[in-house]
């Protein structure tokens, strides 16, 4: 495949991610038009496969011989090969767009040989576009450089962190008790064994956590059971911030972008001992992606 023209991709998925923008804050979602994938908290609307459908025939049309991978088409097995790929979550954050809870964003992603290169962002209710290129850098609306601080201030301990989780939609068997006993300890006293985070927020889109963590907003999230298309374009932004990603299961610093188990980490000096801090507060070990 001829050189990608990064930047000319970057701009194409921005006008992708402002008209998927329209169909989303158009759409009118109640729980009667919306299904269930897996169980109960695993939500799909008309509106997420609209919204998948628009983006891949656009993307097929403009580059076929990128592939595609993306939430509402994709089957068990499918694997993230190196060849170039779109990495597509048409809605993230669609239990909250099915309560009309703004923390909604479209998240297009473009991996090669594995690796996040692009990533867009968008929350079509608050406006707000983050988007970013591997070595050039990640912005909001596409002027504000990001970290919103520069330096980010640097850490002390995780006690002094506001830190995101996700509780996800399995709610049972390992993984869940992991998630659990892991955010008690968390909040709890550091003479009970805890870390006495400043705070825990469960905010419901990885991708736009990610972003909150990009910009300093956020000081780490942690998160497993989520996918490749939940974090691929996050991950961009976040890494262009001088953020770290890492696995949420202590010990490995590199994750796969499709190895479902993430912990981000804002930039800021004293990162790796925020890393190792949490790391050793894990309650457990995360089966998923093993
Ligand atoms: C959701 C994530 C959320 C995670 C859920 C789910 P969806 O994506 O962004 O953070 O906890 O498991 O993956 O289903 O709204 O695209």
């Amino acid at each position: 495949m001829a050189d990608l023209d990064l930047q000319e991709i970057h701009d194409f998925l921005i006008s992708i991610a402002q008209e998927a923008g329209e169909m989303i804050t158009a759409a009118y979602p109640t729980t009667s038009a919306s299904g269930t994938k897996k169980n109960s908290a695993d939500l799909v609307t008309e509106t997420d496969r609209a919204v998948e459908k628009m983006v891949s025939t656009s993307l097929r049309q403009k580059y076929p011989h990128i592939a595609f991978m993306g939430e509402e088409t994709y089957s068990p097995g499918d694997l993230l090969t190196s060849s170039p790929t779109f990495i597509v979550d048409p809605i993230d954050g669609t239990t909250n767009f099915v309560h009309r809870h703004p923390y909604v964003s479209i998240s297009l992603g473009l991996a090669i040989a594995l690796v996040p290169t692009i990533g867009i962002v968008y929350n079509p209710f608050t406006r707000t576009l983050y988007s970013g290129i591997r070595g050039r850098g990640a912005f909001r609306n596409r002027t504000t450089p990001l970290p919103l601080t520069t330096p980010p201030p640097p850490f002390e301990d995780l006690s002094s962190c506001l830190v995101a989780v996700e509780w996800g939609s399995d709610r049972s068997g390992n993984d869940y008790k992991v998630k659990s006993q892991t955010f008690t300890r968390l909040c709890a006293a550091k003479e009970e064994g805890g870390a006495m985070v400043h705070g825990l927020r469960s905010l419901g889109s990885a991708a736009l956590n990610l972003c909150a963590v990009a910009t300093g907003e956020l000081d780490v999230y942690w998160e497993a059971g989520c996918w490749a298309w939940d974090v691929c374009a996050g991950w961009v932004i976040l890494k262009e911030t001088g953020g770290m990603i890492v696995d949420a299961n202590p010990g490995n610093l590199e994750p796969r972008v499709d190895g479902r188990r993430y912990m981000a980490v804002r930039g800021g000096e004293g990162q790796k001992r925020i890393v190792e801090e949490f790391w050793g507060l894990v309650e457990g070990k995360f089966e998923v992606g093993l």
